[in-house]
């Protein structure tokens, strides 16, 4: 076998995620705008903050920094999810988390299909938001019988799609040519079709049972609904979208601004009415359908469980005073984070988060005799050899994908569902176990301690 002409997967996965790029920017172009809007911000950011612009510069993250983050699809059944797991394995990404958005009105449960390794997140981060619908949730019988069987009647892989992915599990890689045949047949996959495979009176059916349903049962394929560029300052883009006139949510999910950013904010435009042809016998009707939008991200440290715990127990208070005081949410939440600390070494010696240790070059240049007295971590801190540098989130938080989903359904659309999460049922349908997202950056904290004690004794 001649692995050596085998295209790594961190790099299909670039492959991809460009091609995905091109493909919604031809779709939305709205969503051109957007790209264009962050650049610009993030150029601002840069020039604003020149030792922000050198650190990026250091990690080589410069380079990619106006590239995608992530994107979102919504699958109907558990074939296509199990399917959508081995093509998304050729790309190298894996289920990370469980995301259970039936308590916030949205019937799906979801996971991230993400990069797991340092390696994987360094070359290129993209990610998919994966939700898969449970129709158990539509209480009227009948109606869920046709939409089960209008999704079984569909196939949203190609014959080909399936053989490459073949190929790729059975011989460990694809070639270069085959790589590109393989990301041209994926990216297929998240396609926009303007007809609709139901007749309008399904379409609204399904629509008045919830609107999610229907974006996910009526058309050919999973089309992606959103991708997501990364800013620097998040605050900013929304200031700029209300500037450029780009029709934003009202607001920014997750935590308020913070002088060192934890855990996931983002916003994003409405989603936009496309024109739908739909399938009626001999005729055909023209109508709309929403469900389009683009998103902009920022991330910061990843939180260990007591620092979420926190976190949640903060959010909840904020969003629950939301009704009462006269105060907006925005001030309300300002307000509630107080109690988060908001400097590093509180943050990281009261253990609310991860960081990779690394020595400074105060610790490299120091002689062995010199550090060997302790291997206490924070003495070493404190005499400046060694750095705790935060690790970044790569996943997602459940109330603020609810808040994204419910901006881009329409403020009519509120439904609350008495179901918990299933996450064994998730399980069965992907045909594997999603893995656990405190357990990877534990882990990757973990490896950056073995390799600094290793240093210190050299
Ligand atoms: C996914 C919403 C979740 C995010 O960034 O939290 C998401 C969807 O609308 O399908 O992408
Ligand atoms: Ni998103």
């Amino acid at each position: 076998m001649e692995h050596h002409h085998f295209v790594p997967t961190d790099e299909i996965r670039t492959r991809f995620s460009t091609a995905m790029s091109n493909m919604y920017g031809q779709e939305v172009p709205l969503y051109r705008n957007l790209l264009e809007l962050v650049a610009d911000v993030n150029a601002q950011t840069l020039q604003e903050h020149p030792q922000l612009q050198a650190q990026l510069k250091d990690s080589g993250e410069i380079q990619r920094l106006n590239l995608e983050r992530h994107g979102a699809i919504r699958l109907g059944t558990a074939a296509e999810l199990s399917g959508i797991r081995r093509v998304f394995a050729v790309m190298g990404l894996q289920p990370v988390g469980y995301y259970d958005l039936s308590v916030a009105g949205v019937p799906v449960h979801a996971t991230a299909f993400r990069p797991v390794s340092d390696a994987s997140l360094a070359a290129n981060p993209f990610r998919v938001f994966t939700s898969l619908l449970r129709l158990e949730l539509i209480d009227d019988e009948a109606l869920r019988a046709k939409a089960a069987a209008i999704l079984e009647k569909r196939s949203i892989f190609s014959a080909r799609v399936l053989e490459l992915v073949e190929k790729f599990e059975t011989e460990g890689g694809l070639s270069s040519a085959h790589a590109d045949e393989f990301v041209a047949q994926a990216t297929d996959i998240f396609r926009w079709h303007s007809e609709a495979t139901v007749s309008i009176d399904t379409y609204n059916a399904l629509l008045a049972a919830h609107r999610l349903i229907a974006d996910v049962v009526c058309f050919k394929g999973p089309h992606i609904n959103h991708l997501t560029p990364r800013t620097l300052d998040i605050d900013a883009a929304q200031k700029e979208m209300l500037n450029r006139t780009i029709p934003a949510k009202e607001s920014i999910e997750g935590p308020p601004t913070r002088r060192h950013p934890i855990l996931l904010r983002q916003t994003s435009f409405k989603a936009l009415e496309e024109s739908v042809t739909f399938d009626s016998g001999s005729e055909k009707v023209v109508g709309a359908h929403t469900a389009r939008f683009g998103e902009i991200e920022q991330r910061g440290l990843a939180l260990t469980p007591k620092g979420r715990a926190l976190y949640d127990q903060l959010l909840l208070r904020a969003r629950e005073a939301r009704a009462s005081a006269g105060a907006t949410y925005a001030e309300r939440l300002e307000q509630v984070f107080t109690e988060f600390p908001d400097d590093l070494g509180t943050i990281r010696k009261r253990g609310l988060g991860y960081f990779r240790y690394s020595l400074t070059q105060q610790g490299r240049d120091a002689t062995a005799r010199q550090i060997a007295g302790t291997d206490d971590i924070d003495a070493l801190i404190d005499a400046g050899l060694v750095h705790a540098e935060p690790i970044i989130y790569e996943d997602f938080l459940p109330v603020s994908a609810a808040g994204i989903f419910q901006s881009n359904l329409g403020d009519d659309d509120q439904k609350s569902y008495q179901v918990s999460a299933a996450k064994a049922a998730f399980e069965e349908a992907l045909g594997a176990k999603v893995n656990d997202e405190f357990a990877l950056y534990e882990a990757a904290q973990q490896r950056s301690l073995e390799q600094l004690t290793l240093q210190l004794k050299q």
